[in-house]
């Protein structure tokens, strides 16, 4: 008698919940659609725009290459920069991350962050110059600026962006293999499991670059003055709100959570004490809290590895104003909170992505999804 009543239970329930879930996928207020249906770049992984006033956007490659693209729904890729003669890919290895200066236009600058295509294993981030019509970049011009070692060949973090204030930020995973072996994400004599911020505008103490004097721990014994935020497993994307300039973090779980984390100066993300907001080993004498815990954080029955995306200030979906998008590359879920601090955080889900490499932003705010199996997508409001 039990098993069949209970049957019926589940089915009445099942019943119940399905026009609720129904109208909780219609609540999207957007349609994903393809943005450039003749372009299709396998290994994509960001997307960017110039800082020159152009219409363009920018895709990157995890090979190497970096594509211009006319902001066109019918513009068909040109070539920028091929640069596979220095690059290893694979895995979570190749070229990770892209950022153009923000007096872009004046000199012609933009920094990258790869893997070096030799041992030993080590990230690179360097500066190239761009040819004077802006369309190419010059494979010559590289001048290294920082070059981390890198354990293990995962979790290498990959973002680089300009902050509103000038200064370069880099996201480091914290080296690799699982669990955080060294415990480097806790250990600020280390650049791995780090948000860093450097100056790139003037070389300092034989260095490429300099430690802006305002960066948290500048002047500290057995310190790395270069580091921002502690306490990041793989923060792989990150972004600037282009209104408030906060800064958003997607940061890559081990297990069990994934999480999205407002960086601010000088705190700690937890890894690997806390995984997301739960404990993941107990805290050692050489642990620095205290924790400052995500925004919002999702388990492992909502996806696998978290892509950070940006707040959006884009004109063409006014009912995503101020929402912070982000997704799961390995579910393809995208989703929107509207964060209010001290209220609780409401995921909506937006649509579905396969292979959700990264978010990225054009000229004017829109935001596009990019997929690592080659296209790139396009919100829509829906109709
Ligand atoms: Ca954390």
């Amino acid at each position: 008698m039990k098993s069949p009543l209970r049957a019926l239970l589940v089915a009445v329930v099942a019943l119940l919940l399905a026009p609720l879930a129904a109208r909780a996928a219609e609540l999207s207020p957007v349609t994903i659609e393809p943005a450039f249906p003749n372009v299709h770049l396998g290994g994509a992984l960001y997307l960017d725009h110039p800082r020159d006033g152009s219409d363009r956007i920018v895709v990157v490659q995890q090979s190497g290459q970096i594509s211009l693209i006319d902001n066109d729904p019918k513009a068909t890729p040109r070539p920028m920069a091929d640069l596979r003669d220095r690059i290893r890919a694979g895995g979570e290895e190749g070229l990770l991350g892209l950022a153009f200066h923000p007096d872009f236009k004046r000199n012609r600058q933009l920094f990258l962050h790869f893997t070096a295509i030799d041992m030993p294993r080590r990230g690179i981030i360097a500066r190239f110059t761009m040819d004077p019509s802006l369309q190419r970049i010059d494979p010559a011009s590289q001048e290294i600026l920082l070059t981390i070692p890198q354990p293990y060949s995962n979790h290498n973090g990959g973002m680089i962006a300009f902050g509103p204030d000038g200064m370069l930020y880099i996201g480091l995973g914290d080296g690799g293999n699982g669990g955080d072996p060294h415990n480097n994400g806790q250990n600020k004599n280390t650049l791995l499991g780090k948000i860093l911020r450097i100056d790139v505008d003037k070389p300092e103490a034989g260095r490429a670059y300099a430690i802006p004097a305002d960066n948290p721990f500048v002047g500290q014994p057995g310190v790395r003055g270069e580091i921002w935020a502690l306490g990041l497993r793989n923060p792989w994307r990150f972004s600037f709100d282009r209104k408030t300039g906060d800064l958003w973090a997607g940061d890559v779980g081990q297990n069990l959570w994934e999480e999205i984390d407002l960086i601010k100066k000088g705190e700690n993300y937890g890894w690997n004490v806390f995984e997301g907001s739960r404990p993941f080993r107990a805290p050692g004498v050489a642990d620095a809290g205290p924790f400052t815990p995500p925004i919002v954080d999702y388990s492992h029955n909502a996806g696998v590895c978290v892509t950070g995306g940006y707040v959006y200030r884009g004109k063409k979906i006014p009912a995503l104003e101020g929402a912070y998008l982000y997704g799961d590359f390995g579910r393809g879920t995208i989703w929107a909170i509207h964060y209010e601090p001290g209220k609780p955080v409401k995921p909506m889900v937006l649509g579905n992505v396969p292979a959700l490499a990264s978010f990225g932003e054009d000229r004017d705010g829109e935001v596009y999804i990019v997929s690592l199996q080659g296209t790139i997508f396009r919100f829509a409001p829906r109709e």
